[in-house]
């Protein structure tokens, strides 16, 4: 069986500091705002919290861009404000990971400002510096053609030094160079820094790709039609992690999920194999990114329930007892699980937000929340480019309409289902203006003008809510060792609208199904197999027990106990 421990028996709930609440009416979240609610989070269930980045930034790409690490963003806050919160998460018996952006800085932290200044800078070598080729009539092009994840090449030339700059995300997110042991050094004593603060772990961002390459030759016509993979997992990523580990991780008691960037599931056992001493559990995003695929092509991609079913079969076949998983359908770069995955029309976004918070919270793996799904939130209504914030459809508007690949009219239908701004409008606590997230009139992204139906409050009230349900959830999980350390069996994996699986852990056996589809659906379980004792349901009035044929209703998920 597997080991316990307190990471896999976790729910991780993810907060987007600036749109979960502010304190100060400035229309931008903070870490005020976030201990004012960590009773929302307590009575939630969750037990750990991933907080994504809340370092001193810029904030070109969302605080993925960090001009200093020891320093809070002074829009979030203060030093003391960030131990507040973690106290307050302490006092609740909820744990604190953060965000470690270690692949890039900002371009306005200092290591990059001392490094392109001079050819000769101490700090040349933190950055990735290349001369390019330099046509006879004196044209420059960039060392190779590596395509950065946020349009354009991912080279920038420099003028003050006249060479290129390597950054996989936008041209002020330059790459750190980890062959540098003194690159090494500085992100473990900035590691060590917030462990000794007191946080609990990290997300790792991108950390596959901190190993560059060999030789860093252009990717073939083949690689450019999956970047992140051909950048992923280069030759020094174990030695990195496994140093890291030694030097740093092993002293505490840690919890580490790594953004597994362009890894594919079975190259997974090479990060967290609990032999290796590299990271606890990592993001697989073969599931997440079935509807939007990295460098895929415009528009939301096609999916069908076997698909997905098939990809979390493999993960049990894949992943064996020395493989911790995690599951989740969303994150700050996704578009809402509820408008992607379920169906968000009025009279189906209830229960099917249930549902996937159903599967979620029962499938193998560490469960991981992002805020607002819990309420259900959707998509917002983005209409023009000046509705969007983020830098990645800035550029992609650049990249595609500007040079007449792409109408505007197509580009921006296809933003509004894709955008990771969809993430990011702020959390819906009531149904007062600016839906409580602010008491100022200009939240940094409008709220989503349905916050007068999906809201905390009105949810609290209402014992049919998504938020009571997945409540009632976690509690459940929380005393059923069986949905975290227990063997998972898909019972039907070709049907097209039922997922039903078992999960087993000694004698105790649960019984998980779903129904996909907007419409109700008799299902007859397979094998003469029989539903015993019903758990939980999303709909209050299905009774059906010891029963092999089942009158589902749509997007009905329930629970048995066998
Ligand atoms: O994201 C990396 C990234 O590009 C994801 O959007 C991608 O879909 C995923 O890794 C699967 O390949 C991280 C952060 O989450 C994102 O917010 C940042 O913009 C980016 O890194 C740069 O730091
Ligand atoms: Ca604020």
């Amino acid at each position: 069986g597997y080991e316990p421990k307190w990471w896999k028996e976790a729910v991780v709930y993810q907060v987007y500091p600036r749109s979960f609440k502010d304190s100060n009416g400035d229309g931008i979240g903070d870490l005020a705002g976030i201990t004012s609610k960590l009773d929302y989070l307590q009575k939630l269930g969750v037990n750990v919290i991933w907080l994504s980045p809340h370092f001193d930034s810029p904030n070109v790409d969302g605080g993925y861009d960090i001009r200093d690490y020891r320093k809070v963003m002074a829009e979030f806050g203060t030093m003391s404000d960030f131990d507040t919160l973690l106290a307050g998460i302490k006092q609740r018996h909820m744990r604190l990971i953060i965000d470690l952006v270690v692949n890039h800085t900002s371009d306005e932290n200092k290591w990059f400002v001392e490094s392109r200044s001079s050819k000769t800078n101490p700090y040349r070598d933190f950055y990735i510096w290349r001369p390019g080729h330099t046509a006879p009539d004196g044209t420059r092009t960039p060392p190779n053609n590596y395509p950065s994840y946020f349009s354009g090449p991912a080279w920038t030339l420099d003028p003050k030094t006249n060479e290129y700059y390597l950054h996989y995300f936008t041209v002020h997110q330059p790459d750190l160079n980890w062959e540098n042991p003194k690159v090494r050094e500085d992100v473990y004593s900035i590691m060590r820094f917030w462990l000794d603060r007191g946080v609990d772990g990290f997300r790792m961002d991108v950390i596959p790709l901190v190993s560059k390459p060999t030789g860093m030759p252009d990717l073939t016509a083949e690689q450019l039609k999956d970047p992140p993979n051909a950048y992923a997992n280069g030759p020094h990523l174990a030695e990195y992690l496994r140093e890291m580990n030694r030097e740093v991780l092993s002293k505490y008691d840690t919890m580490t999920v790594g953004e597994a960037t362009g890894t594919t599931l079975a190259q997974t056992d090479s990060l967290v194999g609990d032999g290796r001493h590299e990271l606890d559990m990592v993001f697989n995003f073969d599931a997440a990114l079935l509807r939007h695929p990295d460098f895929g092509p415009p528009g939301l991609a096609p999916w069908s329930l076997p698909a997905l079913k098939a990809i979390y079969d493999s993960h049990a076949v894949v992943l064996t007892k020395h493989d911790w998983d995690t599951v989740f359908l969303s994150n700050h770069d996704s578009p809402r699980v509820v408008s992607t995955f379920g169906d968000d029309s009025p009279a189906m976004r209830v229960s099917s937000a249930k549902l996937l918070e159903t599967m979620i919270l029962t499938l193998r793996g560490t469960p991981f929340l992002y805020e607002g799904d819990e309420l259900g939130m959707t998509n917002y209504p983005f209409k023009q480019l000046a509705d969007y914030s983020d830098i990645a459809v800035k550029n992609a508007y650049k990249a595609e309409v500007e040079t007449g690949k792409i109408s505007a009219a197509s580009f921006l239908a296809d933003q509004a289902k894709l955008t990771r701004d969809n993430a990011r409008t702020p959390m819906q606590w009531d149904s007062s203006p600016e839906a409580g997230f602010t008491t100022g009139t200009h939240p940094w992204l409008a709220v989503n003008p349905n916050y007068r139906q999906i809201n905390a409050a009105q949810e609290e009230s209402d014992p049919a809510s998504v938020l009571n349900y997945v409540r009632t959830l976690i509690k459940l999980r929380a005393h059923t060792l069986a949905f975290v350390y227990g063997d998972y069996q898909d019972l039907d994996p070709q049907n097209e609208k039922i997922y039903a699986y078992t999960r087993t852990l000694g004698e105790k056996k649960y019984l998980v199904i779903e129904n996909f589809s907007s419409g109700p659906v008799t299902y007859t379980l397979p094998n003469g197999l029989k539903a015993a004792t019903l758990l939980l349901s999303d709909i209050p009035a299905s009774h059906e027990e010891n029963a092999s044929t089942l009158n589902l209703a749509p997007w009905e998920s329930r629970i048995y106990k066998q």
